[in-house]
């Protein structure tokens, strides 16, 4: 345990994890299973194009989520797109700009305008009163976004998208497992799109998936996923090629197979997160409301630099020179980033939340390979970080102020 800031690896002292502590190590579930599953799939030689397995796993999913159709394609950012299109967007969508750029990219990727909207700074959340005022005559609807699985505000999007005539999208690419209230996410609005890429909480390698309760709308993806193909020699829509394969939907049989236990691991990771940073001045986890269910794949800490006195870059660095591979999610947000930056240089004056928030909070490292000491270490160190902010901050700034001057004088 380091007892004062000369042992911070910062300063010289050596890391705390002598490999790099990765946020997002991906769940595997029962090997055996897999294997087994794998040989199936090799023995029958089907490998692709809506095999056994994908069916099955489709099925799956959408019996859990309680949702009509679940149409399992080759990742999110696929899923959003043909979403997108078979909903019919048009023009101008409203999104947050807290989000991962795969949400903003999927509309532009198809010529249509991500208008960004700000976020309620508790939740981090889409805020809808800010939707309202972003509509224009060009509006044909809103993608949601459940950041780190905590529902965004459905009953008030679903309304303003009802009164305004407009189409609504959900990215889920958070929320596999959780819930907006009693309900399962994956059941609203037109349709919602859940990742299952390696790093979230259930995984198939890389895949995704749209659920909709809309007959038409599921049939129109599902064309839509294997190019429009309608039979064998005949196609009815523009398409492209989103479909999963046998290996991730393999994959994605056996997580589900440990879904209980890897979401209690989580919960059990969140809490002793809880526990061990309560009482930090300046560092507040995100909480996840008890009455919801979550899947605590996101364990999100939020910096107030007026309590701490060291700032979340500050910290990032600091934890990095550990080997604690904290991240930034989602930094600096979609309008800070090209193409977007460039044709909307002015969208942060309407976003000061997003603003705001970006620069505050961090992911910590989870995840079912992470020990118990290792979240203990973390908490350690972020406590004594805390404690010692002035003087921590004031060194980093002194010798960062030499780094530049060296540098300076050396070009
Ligand atoms: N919408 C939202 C709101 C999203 O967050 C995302 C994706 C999407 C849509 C699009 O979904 P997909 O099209 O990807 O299905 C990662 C993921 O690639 C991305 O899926 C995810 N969100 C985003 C939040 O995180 P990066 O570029 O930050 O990942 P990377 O490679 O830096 O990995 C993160 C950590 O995980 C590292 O510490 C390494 C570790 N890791 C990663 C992989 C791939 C492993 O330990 N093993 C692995 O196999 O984007």
């Amino acid at each position: 345990m380091k007892r004062t800031i000369d042992e911070l690896a910062i300063f010289g002292g050596s890391p705390a994890f002598k490999e790099e502590l990765h946020g997002f190590r991906p769940n595997i579930g029962n090997r055996e299973h897999f294997y087994d599953r794998l040989n199936d799939i090799l023995d029958r030689r089907w490998l692709t194009n809506n095999g056994i397995y994908v069916q099955e796993f489709e099925k799956s999913v959408a019996d859990m989520v309680g949702v009509k159709h679940c149409i399992a394609t080759c990742n999110a950012t696929v899923a959003l797109e043909i979403a997108i299109r078979a909903i019919g967007l048009s023009g101008e969508v409203i999104i947050p700009s807290f989000t991962h750029i795969a949400t903003a990219h999927a509309l532009w990727w198809q010529q249509i305008v991500p208008v960004f909207c700000d976020i309620d700074p508790l939740t981090h959340n889409i805020d809808p009163q800010k939707v309202e005022q972003m509509i224009t005559p060009r509006t044909t609807g809103i993608i949601g976004v459940h950041l780190y699985g905590r529902g965004c505000d459905v009953d008030a999007l679903t309304e303003i998208a009802h009164h305004h005539n407009l189409k609504l999208l959900f990215d889920a690419a958070h929320a596999f497992g959780c819930t907006k209230q009693t309900q399962m996410i994956g059941r609203f609005g037109n349709a919602e799109v859940f990742s299952f890429h390696a790093t979230k909480f259930l995984n198939t390698f890389e895949g995704g998936a749209v659920m909709t309760n809309d007959d038409d709308l599921g049939k129109k993806i599902r064309l839509m996923k294997n190019y429009g193909f309608s039979g064998y020699d005949n196609v009815i829509y523009i398409g492209t090629n989103g479909k999963m394969n046998e290996v991730s939907a393999a994959m994605g049989l056996t997580n589900l197979e440990s879904l209980k236990e890897t979401i209690q691991y989580q919960y059990g990771n969140y809490k002793q997160y809880q526990q061990e940073l309560e009482g930090i001045p300046g560092l507040s986890l995100i909480d996840y409301p008890e009455d919801e269910r979550n899947n605590y794949w996101y364990i999100i800490l939020e910096v107030d630099d007026q309590a701490t006195n060291v700032n979340r870059d500050e910290l990032i660095e600091i934890l990095h020179a550990e080997h604690i591979l904290a991240r930034r999610y989602f930094y600096p947000g979609c309008h800070r980033m090209e193409p977007y930056r460039s044709f909307f240089p002015h969208a942060g004056l309407l976003l000061p939340n997003t603003e705001r928030v970006a620069k505050r909070v961090m992911s910590l490292p989870t995840g079912s390979m992470i020990e118990k000491g290792e979240i203990t270490k973390i908490c350690q160190i972020l406590r004594l970080v805390v404690e010692n902010g002035s003087e921590i901050s004031h060194k980093m700034r002194d010798r960062n102020g030499q780094e530049d001057s060296v540098e300076t004088h050396s070009t």
